[in-house]
């Protein structure tokens, strides 16, 4: 990993990593959108054989196949599915959230009623990138919130299966259909709706590029979690920190793909050279090494601060996805944190137990955009109407203040709605 100071780091990429646009790319799923909007069905069939290889004769995924898959996954990743989901589960709890109401004033009551998004889209990749921990992740949030109808897309293998690790995921979180589409066409499918397909009113979950363009321009049609750019791994290390764990933590991130991108910051120049020495070590083991040394290689940093307070700086200055505070107090630092997807005290709290199943979510904001999002959660599928309700004479009390506001955007009819209650009111307590 490329070696630098804090300030050839602030020089060289500044705050913010974010998506740039491209105009070839974007026209090939508009294209796909509006093929999905105009056929349907014949499209999603038709799109899926050119580009996923299979031919299907229907999208949806049987029982029959839910029990094959069921049976075909080992008894422990059953056992790992449950316990991650019950941790899952036990966390997401404590972020329902309630109606509730107030009494301002005498005779008004005001209030938000929360209730659950009714139907939700997932998508979930397919291929190499499958991950039945991303199915897990978004879906027991959704249940949580009360939604009733979670539909699953994800893309069939040339032979039309998908993997038995996913559907077993989807059969555990409670997914109610898994339908074989992938890239922009299932996330138009879900944006709005197929024959087989019905429309969604959001759409989470992660994806390659195609599904997060097409994510971008659904927007706005349906709502959607995220635009999820590439993983993002940032540790800040003083002397106390393992370097051999810190190694095998920005390895781990580094195996999710070439453009994932891993970062030291520590005031130690030792510990960054003790955690280089690993990486060199640990490298050679790895399935994924020819990913990772590109990840490494591309976008791997090692910054070397004047002093701790620096280093956070720089930690904010980024937003990572996942920061770990590998310091001797992690605890008494964390209020200098304000830019976080994810924050992983301590030597003993790494990045991939978050992954997997420590019970906070892994759908975190990516590229920088920590600065002003918040990972999925239970709120996420939740929506909020405002209650109000105000008796007579607390309606004449703020009359005029109504009144004399609406006379002054020049709606009369907004003055009047007012008026003509507070004039009943007045010949009322004239009898
Ligand atoms: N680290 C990924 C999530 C994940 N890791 C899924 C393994 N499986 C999010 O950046
Ligand atoms: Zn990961």
């Amino acid at each position: 990993m490329k070696k630098m100071t804090a300030s050839q780091f602030r020089q060289a990429s500044g705050s913010s990593f974010g998506q740039t646009n491209n105009g070839i790319l974007d026209e090939k799923v508009l294209r796909i959108i509006s093929d999905v909007q105009k056929n349907g069905d014949t499209a999603l069939l038709r799109l899926t054989e050119e580009l996923d290889g299979i031919r299907l004769r229907t999208l949806q995924v049987t029982e029959d196949e839910f029990q094959e898959a069921e049976a075909s996954v080992s008894d422990s990743f059953h056992t790992a599915l449950r316990t991650a989901g019950k941790n899952i589960e036990t966390f997401h709890a404590g972020q329902m959230e309630q109606s509730w109401f107030m009494n301002p004033d005498l005779g008004v009551t005001l209030g938000q009623k929360v209730s659950p998004i009714e139907r939700v889209g997932v998508y979930i990749p397919g291929g190499k990138a499958s991950y039945p921990s991303s199915v897990l992740m978004n879906i027991i949030p959704a249940k949580l919130a009360g939604v009733k109808d979670i539909t699953v897309t994800t893309p069939p293998d040339e032979h039309g299966n998908i993997s038995p690790h996913v559907l077993a995921a989807a059969r555990v979180a409670g997914a109610d259909t898994v339908y074989k589409v992938g890239g922009a066409q299932a996330i138009a499918a879900l944006a709005y709706g197929t024959e087989t397909i019905k429309k969604a009113f959001k759409i989470v979950g992660p994806g390659n590029t195609y599904v997060a363009r097409a994510k971008k321009w659904v927007f706005g049609d349906v709502a959607v979690d995220m635009i999820a750019g590439p993983s993002e791994i940032c540790i800040v290390a003083d002397e106390t920190a393992n370097p051999a764990f810190a190694a095998a933590d920005l390895l781990s991130q580094a195996e999710h793909d070439e453009q994932a991108r891993p970062l030291l910051v520590t005031p130690s120049s030792h510990i960054a050279d003790a955690v280089q020495g690993e990486i060199s070590r640990q490298i050679e083991k790895l399935e994924r090494k020819k990913i990772i040394r590109q990840s490494l290689d591309q976008n791997g940093r090692m910054i070397v601060t004047e002093s701790l307070a620096e280093a956070l700086d720089i930690a904010n200055l980024i937003a990572p996805e996942h920061l770990q505070l590998m310091i001797r107090e992690p605890f008494e630092n964390l209020a200098a944190i304000t830019n976080a997807g994810a924050i992983f005290l301590g030597n003993y709290s790494p990045e991939p137990l978050g992954d997997y199943a420590a019970g906070p979510n892994h759908t975190l904001p990516t590229s920088g955009t920590a600065a002003f999002s918040s990972p999925l959660g239970v709120y996420d599928f939740m929506k909020k109407s405002s209650i109000i309700h105000y008796q007579r004479d607390a309606l004449r009390n703020v009359s005029e203040t109504v009144t004399s506001l609406a006379k002054a955007e020049g709606l009369t009819a907004h003055a009047q709605s007012i008026q003509i209650r507070k004039d009943e009111n007045d010949a009322k307590t004239d009898d």
